[in-house]
Order: structure tokens, then C-alpha cells, then sequence
């Protein structure tokens, strides 16, 4: 037995030792595997089967009411000195949350079975995938984890291969909020996250292990793994670039990934395909260029707002073979959600009482569809290709109701770096917590960055290097409202004409207006034909409010001085240049 393989026995005997589970069950993801386990949770209520006619081979889970949502509050960093967690994490002494977690863990299987669950973070065959193995009491998780990543037997065979990959312990104990922690041992590549069975609190390959941990590893190996959608523009000369784009949780990365183009642009020949709509990997090829993959195999994407309209894609994907968690029914069992427009109503809702809008939606606000990436119809060929693709722009986006316009150039890396790293945004139903609070949201890895911010600045702007060929970094808001309180610009397919703007000043082929705070486009250049834009839409998505952006400014500088003098000289110095300029 080669000695990764020794390591993860040793691993799981003691885990077992510690948590005394009834079976030990090692997960081939094979289809008799998953079948067995789907039959299993049928029959202990934990999944629902929907209509097979409608939805071929998908079911509801319901989690428990107190689980439906990332706790970030819950979430640390346990690094051995507190300034490498960072003031962006909570922290905690790797002595004292292992002392926390085994606590917690002691006995926690009694009656249950332990899935060793082996996976991979990218194509099996590729030099910038990563694997895992999490061990996990919940057969909702196996299931999950088998949609999210490529899991199994592959797995199992590179990780004996390589020699290493990331430990993740995981029960849902007894589902108590009071018994909740996610904690994360980056010097270890360990994760132990007790008491949820929800999404980025269970499916530890997710945040836990693509993000919290892959960012820790990616500063040391010189690449970046990133909180963003990756998709693919064909033009009609049958060119394709690809772009990541950053926005926080639950702010349309699935609807941008999969983008349907505007009429027009479909005659013209344009195309949008589908990399990956949560994150992402990337690091410099021998030409220079950044080159990315998508380490999960599936999306795990928020149902409310999901319909033919906004994300035809989705919809289609989510037709058969898919899980839904926390969404309403219909008398006929098909899943329904505020949004999904048609024409349908839901006798349930996502508790499983009788559905009565006065007491609550259908369908919780952060309730979501898992489903394999390859149902996608958008989905690219590409996203398999070990090499990964090359990145042409980088976009950084938040929700932003005033201010920030609709689109704007950055004038250089360093720049576009400061852009990412003071990025705003409202929070949304994704974590616990209030939503609609502006609050920074740094390259929207707030809730997932490894380690200290100050440090994540500086690696990232360590990319900046003699050959280096950076991609163009843009900030856009679609979510700008009038005065009204509506949103001013149309959104969804309609914002391939924001990107389309970004590959013409890639290409050279757009000039644009240089201001303080970036390049705007020329309202002549960006294509706003066949859309009816107010006068006020018009001033507030391409003007620039001088004063609003001085106030920002100050902000900023305050939001950068909370890193000490551990934050990058050159974050300051550009903060501080474009302030003057403002002044
Ligand atoms: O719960 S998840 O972290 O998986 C989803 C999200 O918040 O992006
Ligand atoms: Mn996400």
C-alpha cells in the first residue's frame, strides 16, 4: 500500500475510534452506490422523491429549519498566530479548536454510518487539481459531494498517486445552532465542521476545502483560487475569450455563467459558454497568461429567481437527475420557488407545512438546486481541459443600489487589485445574519480567504511580473436603482453588453473616459440598442457622482488601515492617489 493510502487509513481508523460509528462505508460513486443511498433517505424521510414525469429522478431534502444558510459567525481560521487568520477571520489556537471540534466529535456516530468520501477538485487528469477525502455521517452530503466533485474511485487512485490531499471531518451532530462550528487548520490541510448538514457548512470540498483552504495553499504555490464564475464569449468570428467574474453569494454568478445573449447578438452569432459558476482556480502559463479551471463538477445554485426568463439554462439543467433543498411543492410534486413564473402553485412549502404566503415563501431565500455540471446545456467542453483556459478579464462586481455605475476600466493591475480589494456589497440571504447591509466584501472572498487579507493583497498583486501578461480587471453593478427603488439596467442577458464592451477594450478596438476612479465607457461605444434607458438610468449607470465617490474613498482608506501596516504600501498609495484626484 503506498503511504497516502496508509495515511487515510490511519486517518479514518482514528476518526472512527473517535466517533464510533455502527459501518464504515468507503464511497466508490458508483451509480449502484448512490442508488442505494438515495433508497436509503427515501425511506428515513430525508429525501423526497419529486414527479418522475416532470423531474425524472430528483428529490426535495428539507434541513432542518436553524440549517439553511453558511454561519459565518461559526467560521474560523485556526492558524498558529492569530495575524496570519487575519482581522477578515475568527480565529482560534490549532490546540484549542481541535480541543473544541474532538469534543464535539466524541461518540457523535453512535448508530450511524461513516462515509469516507475520496474527491477532486478539477479534471481528475489535471496539474492544478487538488484532492480530498471528508469523512461525513450524512448520506445527503455523499450524494451531494457526488454531483459537486469528481468523486470516488478516480479520486481515490490520484490521490494514492500523489501522496497528499485535504482531510475534512464532518458530522451534522445533533443539528444545534449551539453545536455549530466550521473550522478550518490550514498548516494541517485539515477541516472539521460540526452540527449542519448545509451546503458550504457540509460539503466541505466547497468553501471549506476550494476556497478556505486551496486560497492558503495557492499563496505558497503561487496561484489563486478565487470566489468566481468562469465563462466563455464566443464572437462571431468564432473567436472565444474567457472571463472570471467575482460577485458575492447569491448575487446571479450561475445567471452570468450561463448567459443567454440578447436576440440580437444570438443573429449575430454570439455564444456564452459555461466553465463554472462558483470558483475558481487559476495561475500563470508559460506564455504568461492566466490559465483557470473549475474545481467542482456541478452547481449548487440559488432556486428563488431561477426561471425560464432569467436563467433558461438552469432551468434546463435542473429538469431531471438534480437535488433540491429547501424549495416548495406543488400538488403534484413538482418543486416550485418564488420567481420560477409558471404558472404553477405550491401547496407546501420549504418547512412542509401547507403553504400560506402570510406565514412564509414557499421556498426559503437561500434554498438551492445540486445538479452535475454536464446537464448544463451551456456548459463547455473546455471546463474538462486539464490545461484550463486563458483568462482575458477579471470582474469584480457587488451589489450596490447607489454610487458605483454600471461599468468601469481599471487602469492597471495594481489598480484593479485596490478595486477588488475594496469591493461593497449588500449582504444577501446566503449567510445567516441581516440582509441588505453594505458591508466590504474583498474579490468577494470575505467569508472564505484562508488568511490574513493584507497578505492576500500582496500575493495577489505579486502576479504583477516581468512577462507577465495580467488580464484587463473591470468593476461592474447590475444592481444600481432609481430614485424609484428599481433596478436601472435590465440585467441578465442583457449584460453581455457590458462584456462585450470589456473584450473591445481588451482588443484595443474602444476608447472610453478616463476618470479618477477608472475608464467609463463612451455611451457611443457600448451598444444600448433596442433598450429604453431613462434619462435618469442613463446619468446614474455612466456618470460618475464626484462627491459620492470622495466619501467612498474615505471609507476605503478607513476599511484599509483595519490591516495595520501589514496591508501592501502600493494598496495605500493608489488609495491615496485616486483620493487626491477626487478632491
Ligand atoms: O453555502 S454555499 O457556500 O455553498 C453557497 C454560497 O454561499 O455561495
Ligand atoms: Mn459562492
Amino acid at each position: 500500500m503506498s503511504s497516502s493510502l496508509e495515511t487515510l487509513n490511519q486517518w479514518v481508523e482514528a476518526v472512527a475510534r473517535l466517533t464510533r460509528p455502527d459501518r464504515i462505508h468507503w464511497c466508490d460513486g458508483s451509480d449502484a452506490e448512490n442508488a442505494a443511498l438515495i433508497a436509503q433517505m427515501q425511506a428515513d424521510g430525508t429525501l423526497f422523491k419529486l414527479n418522475e414525469q416532470t423531474h425524472p429522478n430528483s428529490y426535495l431534502h428539507r434541513s432542518h429549519p436553524d440549517d439553511v444558510a453558511r454561519v459565518e459567525h461559526l467560521t474560523f481560521v485556526c492558524t498558529p498566530e492569530r495575524e496570519d487568520a487575519g482581522p477578515n477571520n475568527h480565529w482560534m489556537a490549532p490546540a484549542d479548536g481541535h480541543a473544541q471540534m474532538d469534543a464535539l466529535f466524541d461518540g457523535c456516530m453512535a448508530g450511524r454510518t461513516l462515509y469516507v468520501i475520496p474527491y477532486c477538485m478539477g479534471p481528475i487528469d489535471s496539474p492544478l487539481s487538488r484532492c480530498g477525502v471528508e469523512i461525513t455521517d450524512s448520506p445527503y452530503v455523499v450524494a451531494n459531494m457526488r454531483i459537486m466533485t469528481r468523486m470516488g474511485a478516480p479520486a481515490l487512485a490520484r490521490i494514492e498517486r500523489e501522496g497528499t490531499f485535504v482531510k475534512g471531518l464532518h458530522s451534522i451532530g445533533e443539528l444545534d445552532p449551539n453545536r455549530r462550528y466550521i473550522m478550518h487548520f490550514p498548516e494541517e490541510l485539515t477541516i472539521k465542521s460540526f452540527g449542519s448538514g448545509y451546503g458550504g457548512n457540509a460539503l466541505l470540498g466547497k468553501k471549506c476545502h476550494a476556497l478556505r483552504i486551496a486560497s492558503h495553499q495557492a499563496r505558497s504555490e503561487g496561484w489563486l483560487a478565487e470566489h468566481m464564475l468562469i465563462l466563455g464569449i464566443e464572437n462571431p468570428k468564432g473567436e472565444t475569450h474567457y472571463i472570471a467574474a467575482a460577485f458575492p453569494s447569491a448575487c446571479g454568478k450561475t445567471n452570468l455563467a450561463m448567459l443567454i445573449p440578447p436576440e440580437g447578438y444570438l443573429q449575430d452569432g454570439w455564444k456564452i459558454t459555461t466553465i463554472g459558476d462558483d470558483i475558481c482556480w487559476m495561475r500563470p502559463g508559460k506564455d504568461g497568461r492566466l490559465y483557470a479551471i473549475n474545481p467542482e463538477a456541478g452547481f449548487f445554485g440559488v432556486a428563488p429567481g431561477t426561471s425560464a426568463k432569467s436563467n433558461p439554462n438552469a432551468l434546463a439543467s435542473i429538469q431531471a437527475d438534480t437535488i433540491f433543498t429547501n424549495v416548495g411543492v406543488t400538488a403534484d410534486n413538482q418543486p416550485w420557488w418564488e420567481g420560477l413564473d409558471n404558472g404553477q402553485t405550491p401547496v407546501t412549502d420549504w418547512q412542509g407545512q401547507p403553504y400560506d404566503p402570510a406565514v412564509r415563501p414557499a421556498a426559503h431565500p437561500n434554498s438551492r438546486f445540486t445538479v452535475s455540471a454536464k446537464r448544463c446545456p451551456s456548459y463547455s467542453p473546455m471546463a474538462e481541459d486539464p490545461q484550463g483556459v486563458p483568462i482575458s478579464a477579471i470582474v469584480f462586481g457587488g451589489r450596490r443600489a447607489s454610487l458605483v455605475p454600471l461599468v468601469f476600466e481599471t487602469r492597471d493591475w495594481t489598480h484593479g487589485v485596490l478595486v477588488g480589494a475594496s469591493m461593497g456589497s449588500e449582504t444577501t440571504a446566503a449567510a445567516t445574519g441581516a440582509v441588505g447591509v453594505m458591508r466590504r466584501d474583498p474579490m468577494a472572498m470575505k467569508p472564505f480567504c484562508g488568511y490574513n487579507f493584507a497578505d492576500y493583497f500582496a500575493h495577489w498583486l505579486s502576479f504583477d511580473q516581468p512577462g507577465a501578461k495580467l488580464p484587463k480587471v473591470f468593476h461592474v453593478n447590475w444592481f444600481r436603482k432609481g430614485d424609484d427603488g428599481k433596478f436601472l439596467w435590465p440585467g441578465f442577458g442583457d449584460n453581455l453588453r457590458v462584456l462585450e464592451w470589456m473584450l473591445k477594450r481588451v482588443d484595443g478596438s474602444a476608447g472610453a473616459q478616463e476618470t479618477p476612479i477608472g475608464n467609463l465607457p463612451l455611451t457611443s461605444e457600448l451598444n444600448l440598442d433596442g433598450l429604453s434607458l431613462s434619462e435618469e438610468a442613463r446619468n446614474k449607470l455612466f456618470g460618475l457622482d464626484r462627491a459620492g465617490w470622495q466619501a467612498e474613498f474615505a471609507s476605503i482608506g478607513e476599511y484599509l488601515d483595519e490591516y495595520g501596516p501589514r496591508l501592501p504600501q502600493a494598496l495605500h498609495e493608489e488609495q491615496q492617489r485616486i483620493a487626491a484626484r477626487l478632491a
